[in-house]
């Protein structure tokens, strides 16, 4: 017979202490339910969330939508790998290049997988449309990128803590200052280019936000001399920044094919993280025939790769997106708690600057990198009943879900506030 008995919070961490690999460091806070912009931990108590799974969850905890086209999909069918066809893949396919404006998609599960396919596919493009020599290929990247965790991805990776003892590494990238067009200038006239990848806006950097025209101007250079350029929107795509994308200018409304993005969009798109709400593991890889029929049967694929539950939810966490336009509310509450912020920042000696765009954003804290100021600070926010993560001993990111309410972001504020205020070091 099983009884079931509920362990408290402290019984569940010495559980994963004990049992699980120790690659995080989480803080300090079991969570067993959630709902909209608000978790609940084992014992009840109710929070914000201010980290929304890494920016997986833009529509809210369980959002009622994605979880019934899940539910429903997982009663009819789960999965027939791509050896056979199923009815929901088609539509999906249909859905997603429609919304995003490109002629094929190639669905994977995972941010870093998706990478993986973006890079396997600009070197592929390179040898057969643009007549590199094989095994010449080289992709631009930026210093600070955070990509993925697979073996090919942390080989461009500069953080020491991501790469040390997981070599040899893959060799053929470049990496560049970012937001720096004069370094780009001068990595375009070597050899063999085939692309650049790079984040929008970088996240793991500490929410560090280029000039409003790098993205840009680099696409535009990158395809000049002959590039693809391959934007990573895993974490900043998906309404995050206040824009469909966070390389779409201009305007924030939820229409691919809106005229303030004409002229520059990226040859190589990917996808992961809000695709799919939170509810499930869903990445994509979007481009035009040009470049993605060079990648032909058996080249590349994953067993759980666009299957139906998959498909159904993204479609559902996309038309949550449209539905709410959260785009919108991202661009607007996030003007607000910048605004909000900074009057706490020009009052307090604890906090150097708030960055970011949208509702992705981070405070800097007057602290040296290696302090634990951040983490400290993240604790006391935490009995204040608001969750976030430090990204480095110095900054805290802040990205809520984006269907929180004008009134629910002025309580965080209060709590931001309130915490920053009473903090000692
Ligand atoms: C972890 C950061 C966020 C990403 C971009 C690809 C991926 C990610 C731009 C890979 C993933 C995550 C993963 C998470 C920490 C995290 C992160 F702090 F590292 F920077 F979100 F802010 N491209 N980002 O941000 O996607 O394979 O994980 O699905 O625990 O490693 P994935």
């Amino acid at each position: 017979m099983i009884t079931e008995t509920k362990r408290t919070s402290e019984e569940l961490i010495a559980i994963e202490e004990k049992h699980g690999a120790h690659n995080y460091h989480p803080l300090p806070v079991v969570l067993s339910r959630g709902e909209g912009v608000h978790v609940w931990d084992v014992e009840g108590k109710i929070y914000y969330d201010f980290l929304s799974a890494y920016s997986a969850v833009n529509q809210g905890h369980c959002h009622p939508k994605i979880v019934n086209a899940m539910k429903a999909q997982a009663e009819t069918l789960t999965l027939t790998s791509r050896a056979f066809y199923n009815d929901v893949l088609g539509e999906y396919e249909e859905y997603v290049t429609n919304f995003f404006d490109y002629d094929k998609v190639l669905p994977m599960n995972t941010g870093a997988e998706a990478v993986e396919t973006a890079i396997k596919l600009c070197r592929k493009w390179a040898y057969e449309k643009k007549g590199i020599a094989e095994d010449q290929a080289q992709i631009i990247v930026c210093e600070g990128n955070f990509h993925g965790r697979t073996t090919t991805i942390v080989s461009f990776s500069d953080d020491d803590n991501a790469r040390k003892n997981f070599g040899p590494f893959t060799a053929g990238f470049i990496s560049i200052p970012y937001n720096d067009l004069n370094a780009l200038e001068e990595a375009l006239k070597l050899p063999n280019v085939a692309g650049m990848l790079v984040e929008p806006i970088q996240g793991e950097a500490g929410v560090f936000t280029p000039d409003e025209d790098y993205i840009e101007r680099a696409a535009k250079m990158v395809q000049a001399a002959g590039g693809l350029f391959i934007a990573d929107e895993v974490q900043s795509g998906i309404a995050r920044t206040g824009r469909l994308l966070a390389v779409c200018k201009g305007c924030n409304c939820d229409t691919p094919k809106c005229d303030s993005k004409a002229g520059f969009k990226p040859d190589i798109l990917i996808l992961g993280k809000a695709l799919s709400g939170g509810a499930y593991p869903v990445s994509a890889v979007l481009a035009n025939d040009d470049i993605m029929m060079v990648i032909k049967p058996g080249q590349h694929g994953s067993t759980f790769g666009g299957n139906p539950v998959a498909a159904k939810v993204a479609i559902a966490a996309l038309e949550v997106v449209r539905e709410e336009e959260l785009a919108k509310r991202a661009d607007k509450l996030g003007n607000i708690f910048r605004a909000e912020i900074q009057k706490l920042v020009d009052e307090s000696d604890l906090l150097v600057k708030v960055r970011g765009k949208g509702l992705l954003n981070a405070i800097v804290i007057n602290d040296t990198e290696d302090s634990s100021t951040a983490w400290d600070l993240c604790i006391k926010l935490r009995d204040n009943g608001l969750l976030a993560k430090p990204t480095h001993g110095n900054i805290i990111r802040f990205a809520p879900p984006l269907v929180m309410t004008e009134d629910q972001l002025h309580e965080c504020v209060a709590i931001i506030r309130k915490t920053v205020t009473e903090f000692r070091k």
